[in-house]
């Protein structure tokens, strides 16, 4: 295989990395390094670093960098090849010049995530490690980095290899019964037995999938939408809390007729923010378009937050549509009572009392009745550490320890293992004939090793590491 090189750092900092991997990677190195102190790379042991000069071969004075390089010798690298790390000065000069010196002593530039696939071909990972690989690059959440590192130190492909033997087992069990089927003098293990083994791979795949909507929830940022009628102050709300003008505020209702969605850390959880456009009665089109979109919205999100006009609560609460509603019985939600600025402290009493009647009255119960203004910042930082600890105690209902599936890929395959598990449950039930059976297990076998990489389609290779950035 050739040799390939790239620099492994983003632009800007102070040192900049670029790896070296293949048959060739220590002597191409050495043919443009000149060591301090003697030892040439050729002679290094593995997991050994070395001073020197990057120099042109073409012109030894022509010093480049003063450098420290790394030396890996096959198979304990990164790639399972022999392989170097070169550390220079962050200088985008000379990482491009040193990259055409290694270019020019024979190595090929790498291809995006040429390293990690090298990496999986060599054994050193499975497809699913290699998957977490890039996650863990692009986590930005404690959240996130916990999930990347617990599958790419492997616990989720334990669990799946502990899944296959299971399913092997229970394949071995229903061949055994097709090839002594003759031999009516022999039990075998009875169809109400293979059917708890069936139960348990079907449970355990289940909870796999289940988990997908979480983990996707906090790769993504768990969805919480700002809802309520035109003016109640959510665009305002929403640029508070992301601390930008992100929205549009006026006192014109109907002035936000999209969502708007942008992200934002609280605590270790990446939060998405939606603001929608008001809910009310309108003949223009475009805006009930909008209205629309803030339903598709409300089903979506995990956590609603339902924002009234303080000063104006016993018209909102009047014309608030029926739509609203269920949906509040049915989520969480936050109940937010804007624009206090503008009450005076007995009214806000008149206020809560109106609000306990409605609540009770449609058996509603928000998580919190919570009165601000959206322009006073210490209200907003009050709200957000409210927020805060409801997005964490959403996203902790699995264990710190659960396996949480946050790949499509993944999920998808699960899905269809699930569906092939459900087929071969049925099939035990109903007294289907073992060949049929034994072929939906196959299928579900299939499916998991799909997701560790027991693959021969190169093309599906292909796709899953063109989306890694060039270095790794
Ligand atoms: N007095 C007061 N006005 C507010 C407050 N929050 C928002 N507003 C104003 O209410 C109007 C509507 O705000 P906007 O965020 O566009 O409402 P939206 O339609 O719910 O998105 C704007 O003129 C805001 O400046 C508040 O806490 N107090
Ligand atoms: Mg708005």
């Amino acid at each position: 295989m050739s040799t390939i090189c790239a620099p492994a750092t983003a632009p800007g900092g102070a040192l900049a990395v670029i790896r070296v991997s293949g048959e060739n990677a220590i002597s191409f190195t050495s043919s443009i390094f000149q060591p301090k102190g003697g030892t040439a790379l050729a002679q290094k042991k593995g997991a050994t670093l070395t001073f020197g000069n990057i120099v042109n071969p073409a012109n030894p004075e022509e010093v480049i960098d003063e450098v420290l390089v790394s030396v890996f010798r096959a198979p304990h690298s990164y790639t399972g090849e022999d392989a170097t790390e070169i550390s220079c000065h962050g200088s985008s000069f000379i990482v491009e010049k040193i990259v055409t010196l290694l270019l020019g002593a024979g190595c090929r530039l790498a291809e995006a995530g040429e390293f990690t696939k090298r990496a999986f071909l060599n054994g050193k990972m499975d497809l699913s490690q290699a998957e977490a690989v890039a996650d863990l690059i692009a986590s930005t959440t404690a959240a996130n980095h916990r999930m990347a590192m617990s599958q790419m130190r492997g616990g989720f492909s334990r669990k799946l290899r502990e899944l296959r033997d299971e399913l092997l087992h229970l394949t071995s069990l229903m061949e055994l019964e097709l090839d002594f089927s003759d031999h009516e003098e022999l039990e075998f293990a009875d169809r109400t037995e293979l059917n708890e083994l069936a139960q348990n791979i079907h449970d355990s795949l289940s909870a796999l999938c289940q988990s997908f909507k979480l983990g996707n929830a906090l790769k993504k940022g768990v969805p919480i939408a700002i809802v309520g009628e035109t003016n109640a102050g959510k665009s305002t709300l929403l640029n508070a809390l992301l601390q930008e003008e992100r929205a549009l505020v006026s006192q014109i209702h109907g002035t936000t007729r999209d969502t708007i969605e942008e992200t934002v850390v609280m605590g270790d959880t990446l939060v998405r923010f939606i603001d929608t456009a008001g809910i009310r009665q309108t003949e223009d089109e475009v805006e009930r378009m909008g209205i629309q979109r803030t339903f598709d919205k409300i089903s979506q999100a995990d956590l609603l937050v339902w924002m009234l006009d303080a000063s104006r609560v016993q018209e909102q609460l009047q014309s608030l549509t029926t739509q609203l509603l269920p949906h509040l019985r049915k989520k969480p939600f936050l109940l937010v009572a804007n624009k206090t600025d503008l009450l005076e402290v007995v009214q806000q009493q008149t206020l809560e009392n109106l609000l306990a009647a409605f609540l009770a009255e449609h058996e509603l119960a928000p998580l919190h009745i919570i009165y601000i203004s959206a322009r006073r910042s210490d209200d907003i930082v009050r709200l957000r550490a409210l927020l805060t600890r409801e997005v964490a105690s959403l996203t902790q209902t699995h264990s710190a320890h659960a396996l949480i599936v946050s790949n499509v890929r993944h999920y998808e395959a699960l899905s269809q293992a699930l569906v092939s598990i459900d087929r071969v449950m049925e099939g035990l039930h109903s007294g289907l004939s073992g060949d049929f059976i034994s072929q939906d297990l196959r299928e579900c076998i299939h499916h998991l090793s799909d997701i560790v990489g027991d693959i021969s389609a190169s093309d599906t290779l292909q796709n899953i590491f063109r989306h890694f950035c060039i270095g790794k």
